[in-house]
C-alpha cells in the first residue's frame, strides 16, 4: 500500500532587504529536502510582494484582504520587515504585528544555542553546550497598540503620548503553560519568569500573581522570578542556569536579540509566531530585520532563516526532518562554511548549497 503525499501549502513573505535573500535560501533548502523524500512529503509555495517597496507603490504594507489570502496556508514562512524610507512602525504594523495579532499568534518561540565551528562571547571551552528557549508572549504586554499622541492639547514643544501595555489573566496564563510545558520536555526542567514589577506595578504585578498560581500546577518545574535588569546580565555571566525563559512581548523581544548575539550572532536565530489552537497559521521567520546596510550583496547569514524552515517542519509534524536541516546546519558551521557576521568569508549562496549538500552526507 502507498502512502499519499501530503502538500503542506506555505505563504512565503520575503518583504524587506535581506529578507529576500534569505527566503530564497530556505526555500532552496525546503525543495531539496522535499525532493529528496521519495514523494512523502511536498511544498506547495505562493510569494507575496508585500513590504516596503509594495507600500511606496500602493500605500499599503499587503493588501487590504491579504489576512483572508493567508488564512488557508498551513504556514507563512516570513522575511524581515523594514526599510529606511517608511517609518518603522508602519511597516511593523502594517505587515509583521498585523499577521501575528489578527493570527493570534500569541507564542514567540526563540531558542538559542551554540553551533559548533562558531566564536561566541559566551562559550568559555569547546566542550560548552549552552542552549535554551525564549518564550516571548506575542499579542499583547507593551506592543498590544493601546495609547495615542497629541494628548492633553500643551502647543507646540509640548506634546504628551500614552503607550500602554495590556496585560490579560487568559493571555498571561496561556504563555506561561507553554513555557512550562516546554520546560517539562526539555533535560534542564526549570521555567524562568522576567518582568520589572517592581516599578511597573499592575499588568506585570498581574503577571508574577498568575505565574506562580501556574507554577503550582507543575511541581516537577524549577522556577524564578527575575527583574529583566537582572536577567540580562544573568543571559551573559550564568547563561548554564536557564533553560525556559518566558517574558512579555517587548522585554522578550529585546532579551532574544542579546542571547542570538551571544550565540554568536543574530542572523543565526530562528524563531516561530505560533498560534497553538490550530485555528490560523503560524509563521515562522528568523529573529533578525531586514539589514539595509548588507541587503542585496549576498552577505546575509541565512542560518536564522533556515532554522526557522527546520521549526516549520516540526510544526507539520515532521520532526525527523527538522532534526536532519538541523545537522546539515551543524555540518556546515563545524567546516567553517560561515558569512562574515560570524567571521567568514562565505556568502548567502554558499552557505545555502553547503546546507543543501550536508543534507544527504
Ligand atoms: N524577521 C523579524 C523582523 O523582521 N523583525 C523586525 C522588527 O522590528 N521586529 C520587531 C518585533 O519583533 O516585534
Amino acid at each position: 500500500m502507498t502512502t499519499a503525499p501530503r502538500t503542506f501549502r506555505i505563504a512565503a513573505i520575503p518583504a524587506d532587504g535581506v529578507g529576500k535573500e534569505v527566503v530564497a535560501a530556505g526555500r532552496a533548502v525546503l525543495d531539496a529536502l522535499a525532493e529528496d523524500s521519495a514523494g512523502a512529503f511536498a511544498f506547495e509555495w505562493r510569494e507575496f510582494p508585500w513590504g516596503c517597496e509594495y507600500y511606496e507603490r500602493t500605500g499599503t504594507m499587503m493588501d487590504e484582504d491579504g489576512l483572508d489570502q493567508l488564512k488557508d496556508f498551513d504556514a507563512i514562512y516570513f522575511g524581515a520587515v523594514g526599510w529606511p524610507t517608511v517609518p518603522d512602525h508602519i511597516s511593523l504594523w502594517g505587515l509583521r504585528l498585523k499577521i501575528c495579532q489578527s493570527f493570534d499568534q500569541w507564542a514567540n518561540v526563540r531558542p538559542v544555542h551554540f553551533l559548533p565551528g562558531v566564536v561566541s562571547p559566551l562559550r568559555k571551552a569547546d566542550d560548552t553546550e549552552l542552549d535554551w528557549v525564549v518564550v516571548r508572549e506575542n499579542s499583547e504586554g507593551e506592543y498590544a497598540g493601546l495609547g495615542g499622541r497629541n494628548l492633553g492639547g500643551r502647543g507646540p514643544g509640548g506634546e504628551v503620548a500614552v503607550q500602554s501595555a495590556l496585560f490579560t489573566e487568559v493571555g498571561c496564563e496561556r504563555i506561561m503553560r507553554f513555557a512550562f510545558d516546554l520546560a517539562r520536555n526539555r533535560a534542564h526542567k526549570k521555567v524562568s519568569s522576567v518582568t520589572k514589577s517592581n516599578a511597573q506595578q499592575y499588568g506585570m504585578v498581574l503577571w508574577d500573581d498568575v505565574f506562580k498560581r501556574v507554577a503550582a500546577d507543575y511541581p516537577d518545574v524549577e522556577t524564578e522570578s527575575v527583574l529583566v535588569d537582572a536577567m540580562s546580565a544573568k543571559f551573559v555571566l550564568k547563561p548554564e542556569d536557564l533553560s525556559v525563559v518566558v517574558a512579555s512581548n517587548l522585554n522578550a523581544d529585546i532579551l532574544s536579540d542579546l542571547g542570538s548575539a551571544l550565540a554568536g550572532s543574530l542572523g543565526l536565530a530562528a524563531s516561530a509566531n505560533l498560534n497553538p489552537e490550530r485555528r490560523y497559521p503560524s509563521m515562522f521567520e528568523p529573529v533578525h530585520g531586514s539589514a539595509p546596510d548588507i541587503a542585496g550583496h549576498g552577505l546575509a547569514n541565512p542560518i536564522g532563516a533556515v532554522g526557522s524552515a527546520a521549526l516549520m517542519l516540526e510544526h507539520f509534524g515532521l520532526p525527523d526532518q527538522a532534526a536532519r536541516l538541523n545537522k546539515s546546519i551543524e555540518a556546515t558551521t563545524a567546516v567553517g562554511i560561515l558569512t562574515r557576521d560570524v567571521g567568514g568569508t562565505a556568502s548567502t549562496e554558499d552557505v545555502t548549497k553547503a546546507i543543501i549538500d550536508a543534507l544527504n552526507a
